[in-house]
């Protein structure tokens, strides 16, 4: 029988060689391929097939794009910038993909949707209006370059609705009649992870109709008390920068004030998507585009049918910008490749596929995605990554700030693997809450790694929630998740969890490091028996505030002790370093357990470890962290020590995507040396004691043994320090012990108080 690593470095090879094999037939040249060539001031009567007889348009570009053979190129003049989507309706073939890039030299040639707007008509009261042609309403507006939103009611954060009926209408008891919201749409909060949008059917005195059937969502408020606002309508139109498109009047609105609109540059996405393929056309090729502005998606590979599938596209070295959909969306297909592209602000996801395999997702950056409050179509998901997929890679990739999860992946079918690993993903759901900077589910047999990610900045936002907490995770396991690997990750600053379990089970989970996060680790089963198997070694979670938990368990059966196998871990909360358990089951209610009456009650983590010292200030806890791919060295200010007890000064490196935490040590006081004749021969501490005793030999040369006798002059632990040695004396009785060093031919005592 196959282990269970040898599985995952097989597959994980396979993809690799895949991926190696497409890379060498599909990037060498072919020497009977056409370059077309289109410029700014090229003319759509040339040849097309050089740069002094260059094509104009991407329309003139659509026209031909069913003549291109496999190997074709079409390629965009550096520095110009061409308006419209690009059709795709061919594919390439192996070895000879049908690429779309950049000629010349100079900034990368953009293919942009939007519309700039001049001649603003003044429309009275601070708006000013403009008649536009748009594929659609738009869903991308900027000022300046910012993205701003569409108008809404009030300005800003949620109105609060006291009941409701069904999916179908909010009452408000604070609403009047004036203004009459009936035509607009209605963004309402139903639960934590969902922010609905529909269309105002009808709004009577406290009472809105509303129609979700353009997003699809059968979502219904699980409580009262959310909140909800209202958008999409002229008459929101109250401060600087709010907008509105009426797409069927062909107007567009926005709300000056007393600014003047002609010092102002505004942007109005008006193309649906800049590169669209639909049909399923394989052997596609973007490199080098910026690609901005799109009420949709920048690129689409679109499924309609199950047939549509869009094999072997690459997009590489691409910048895309302000995105009203997705900046990329595959419907369907393998050997999907998106690397050394930069996505921002999109309002629904960065990469978004229904279903990808042999993927290779890396060394992208990706930022501001669905921030903007009800400016998604989607009433729940969006964030960085979304994928529903089999055997790829998702690395060395940086997301940041983004409304709900960084990455999403579900899926993973026996015998595949998936890798998400080198990642930084900082400052996630930032408007929904119950997701995760790295969240999964699903009872699924394929093997998910997520390894060596750095997490920062885990928000839960509350805003139009009854809970104004965080409810948001690190790394989320949600329910039923299995055969995960999550190892050297670490999380810092998360609202709720670092690491959170829900109803998963079969799930390795070793090496991490969660620092001031409001729960280190957490395990939640709530409902049945769910979680089983999980094993939970040489982990730290440390908790910064004496508020934090270092562990949390919960459970509706009393079948804490059966999750799983846990040991070596650090459960360390130095500012007050006892009861850093939650442990909440039927039979005993809520708990606060300290370590080693964690240990009695389940009979696990026998060599787990607090904090090897305790602190008053938490400003003496550092921690370091290192997302990028070189090697750092970090000076320090003072002497610390290491949760295994290293004492470090100077300086410390730190390996790519790894972390330390550090607390500041001061060398023991006199009161715990051990002397011979007037010499210090070595240092206690702390002294008395609760769990760890560091013993430290002044002269660091040599070897230098030690024994603790108890009251009764019997020998109860022998050991040698090698400069020094941190001794566990947790399951030692409460009461006065007696600790000799020896070192050469000197020897000395000091009584120990273990309480
Ligand atoms: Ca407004
Ligand atoms: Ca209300």
């Amino acid at each position: 029988m196959r282990s269970g690593k040898f599985y995952l470095a097989y597959w994980y090879f396979f993809a690799v060689a895949v991926w190696l094999f497409i890379f060498i037939v599909t990037g060498s040249p072919n020497l009977f391929a056409s370059n077309f060539y289109i410029s700014a001031t090229g003319n759509d009567a040339n040849s097309g097939l050089t740069p002094f007889a260059s094509w104009q348009t991407i329309s003139n570009v659509n026209a031909h794009f069913s003549m291109f053979a496999p190997g074709d190129s079409v390629l965009f003049k550096r520095g110009d910038t061409f308006y419209g989507t690009i059709n795709i309706n061919q594919s390439g073939t192996n070895g000879k993909s049908i690429t779309i890039s950049a000629y010349g030299t100079g900034e990368k040639p953009v293919i942009s949707g939007f519309t700039t707007i001049s001649g603003w008509t003044n429309e009275g009261g601070g708006i000013y209006s403009k008649v536009i042609t748009s594929q659609a309403l738009t869903n991308m507006v900027t000022i300046d370059g910012k993205q701003v939103g569409m108008g809404r009611y009030p300005d800003t954060g949620f109105l609060t609705y006291e009941s409701f009926s069904a999916n179908t209408s909010i009452t408000d008891t604070e609403l009047g009649n004036s203004p009459n919201w009936t035509g607009a749409d209605l963004a309402v909060r139903k639960n934590d992870w969902t922010l609905d949008r529909g269309t105002i059917t009808n709004h009577t005195g406290t009472t809105i109709i509303y129609n979700t059937s353009n997003t699809g969502s059968t979502q219904t408020p699980s409580l009262i008390g959310f909140g909800y606002f209202i958008l999409n309508d002229l008459k929101t139109l109250t401060t600087y920068g709010e907008w509105y498109h009426n797409p069927v009047k062909g107007k567009f609105y926005m709300y000056f004030g007393a600014v003047n609109p002609l010092t102002k540059v505004v942007q109005v996405a008006t193309v649906n998507d800049l590169i669209f393929c639909t049909g399923g056309n394989d052997y596609l090729s973007i490199y080098n585009l910026n690609l901005t502005g799109s009420i949709n998606n920048a690129v689409y590979f679109k499924r309609v049918y199950s047939t549509d599938i869009d094999d072997y596209c690459r997009i590489q070295n691409c910048d895309i910008s302000f995105c009203g959909k997705n900046g990329i969306e595959l419907g369907q297909g393998a050997g999907f490749m998106v690397e050394g592209t930069t996505i921002n602000n999109c309002n629904s996801y960065g990469i978004y596929s229904y279903y990808a395999s042999l993927f290779s997702i890396a060394n992208n950056s990706i930022s501001n995605i669905a921030v903007i409050p009800g400016q998604s179509n989607n009433p729940q998901g969006n964030g960085g990554l979304y994928f529903s997929c089999n055997n790829g890679v998702i690395n060395y990739n940086k997301i940041k700030n983004s409304g709900y999860n960084g990455i999403f992946i579900r899926s993973g079918t026996l015998g595949t693997s998936i890798n998400i690993a080198y990642n930084y993903i900082d400052s996630v759901c930032l408007v929904l809450n119950d997701g995760g900077a790295i969240y999964t589910g699903g009872d699924w047999t394929g093997i998910r790694t997520i390894d060596h990610n750095i997490i920062t900045n885990v928000i839960g936002h509350g805003a139009g929630a009854i809970r104004q907490t965080s409810l948001s995770e690190g790394i989320y396991l949600d329910e039923y998740a299995s055969h995960l690997v999550v190892t050297n990750n670490t999380v810092a600053n998360s609202g709720n969890s670092g690491i959170k379990l829900h109803k998963a089970h079969d799930n390795t989970i070793t090496d991490n490091t969660t620092f001031n996060c409001q729960r280190g680790i957490d395990y939640l089963n709530s409902s049945g028996s769910n979680i089983r198997n999980i094993s939970l070694r040489r982990n730290s979670f440390f908790a910064k505030f004496a508020a934090q938990y270092a562990s949390v368990f919960s459970s509706v059966a009393d079948d804490i002790a059966l999750f799983g196998a846990a040991d070596s871990n650090y459960y360390a909360r130095p500012i007050d370093d006892n009861l850093t358990f939650s442990v909440t089951q039927p039979s005993t209610g809520w708990q606060q357990k300290t370590l080693a009456t964690w240990q009695t009650f389940t009979g696990q983590d026998a060599h787990s470890r607090k904090s090897p010292i305790a602190v008053t200030d938490v400003n003496d806890i550092r921690f370091e962290y290192n997302a990028t791919k070189a090697v750092t060295t970090i000076a320090l200010d003072a002497k610390y020590i290491c949760l295994d007890g290293k004492i470090v000064e100077g300086s410390i490196t730190l390996q790519p995507y790894c972390s330390i935490i550090l607390i500041k040590y001061s060398t023991p006081t006199a009161i715990n040396s051990l002397t011979k004749a007037g010499k210090m021969l070595a240092r206690v501490f702390p002294n008395p004691v609760t769990n760890e005793l560091m013993i430290e030999i002044e002269d660091s040369a040599g070897m230098a043994g030690f024994e603790i006798i108890d009251s009764s002059g019997r020998s109860v632990l022998k050991g040698s320090v090698n400069e020094k040695t941190t001794v566990n004396l947790t399951n030692f009785s409460s009461g006065l012990y007696l600790l000799k060093v020896v070192k050469g031919n000197s020897s000395a005592l000091k009584k120990i108080i273990k309480i």
